[in-house]
């Protein structure tokens, strides 16, 4: 039998530590979907007993681009806490992490709680506001490989994520734009709707995820949809941008 909480322990000291470690299922925690979920749990309550505060949900493989990327094709989730929010013009220490990566997506606001399933009408209803946002993933696990379970037990590569200003959903962001640039050159190009046809969808799927958890999205919290395309690595130095069309941008620089 695996003892989930010495393995939260593990994935929780790599990622305080920003160092890399052996894929779990290739060091003998061979672990099925349901304990991985119970592993972040766990993990993320360390945080917590160390004053961190709950502040939303990341879904992960929400998007073709990002499947095909890492060669996995179930939808995921992972936990946010309010130490993970960069702010918006901020600076990023890649010191803290152990090979950052980028991706652009979008965030929601939520303002009443969401629990199990419900249609995209119903999440629709529970957004207060939509933002550009820009998540950092940082897989701890050794040359970003994983499985599954892997990465779920790391709460799905969640690092650090950044929000723009945010918008009324009366807006259609059903098929936006979205360009990722490295100092002013856009190394990816890709659309809203890449987010499982429409990016209210990943709320709805956080939405019954989160349930089979016991859990609910709360009001308050941030909700990120999802990488529209595929990830991009991070260097020392460069400035990135993430802008929606008709959104406006959100960004940071990377610390030189
Ligand atoms: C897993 C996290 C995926 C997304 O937006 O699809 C994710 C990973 O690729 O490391 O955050
Ligand atoms: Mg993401």
């Amino acid at each position: 039998m695996t003892d989930l909480a010495a393995v939260a322990e593990i994935v929780d000291t790599a990622a305080r530590n920003a160092n890399a470690i052996e894929q779990l299922s290739l060091s003998g925690h061979d672990l099925n979907l349901d304990e991985a979920y119970a592993v972040q749990a766990l993990s993320i309550g360390r945080r917590l007993a160390r004053g961190e505060r709950m502040v939303g949900v990341k879904m992960g493989f929400t998007s073709r681009a990002k499947m095909v990327q890492m060669g996995l094709n179930e939808m995921i989730w992972g936990r946010l806490t309010d130490a993970m929010r960069l702010e918006d013009g901020g600076v990023l220490d890649m010191a803290a992490y152990v090979h950052p990566r980028v991706e652009p997506e979008l965030a929601f606001l939520l303002k009443k709680p969401l629990a199990g399933r419900v249609t995209l009408a119903e999440a629709m209803s529970s957004v207060e506001a939509v933002a550009p946002a820009i998540e950092v993933i940082d897989s701890r696990y050794r040359n970003f490989k994983f499985n599954l379970p892997d990465v779920v037990a790391d709460n799905s590569s969640s690092s650090s994520f950044v929000v723009g200003e945010w918008h009324s959903p009366d807006v259609d962001f059903s098929n936006l734009g979205m360009i990722l640039s490295f100092d002013g050159r856009p190394v990816q190009i890709g659309s809203s709707a890449a987010i499982l046809g429409h990016p209210a969808r990943a709320l709805a799927g956080a939405s019954h995820l989160v349930a089979e958890a016991g859990l609910e999205l709360k009001r308050g919290w941030i909700v990120m949809a999802g990488g529209a395309t595929a990830a991009e690595a991070l260097s020392p130095g460069i400035a990135v941008k993430h802008t929606v069309q008709g959104m406006g941008s959100v960004g940071f620089t990377v610390k030189g």
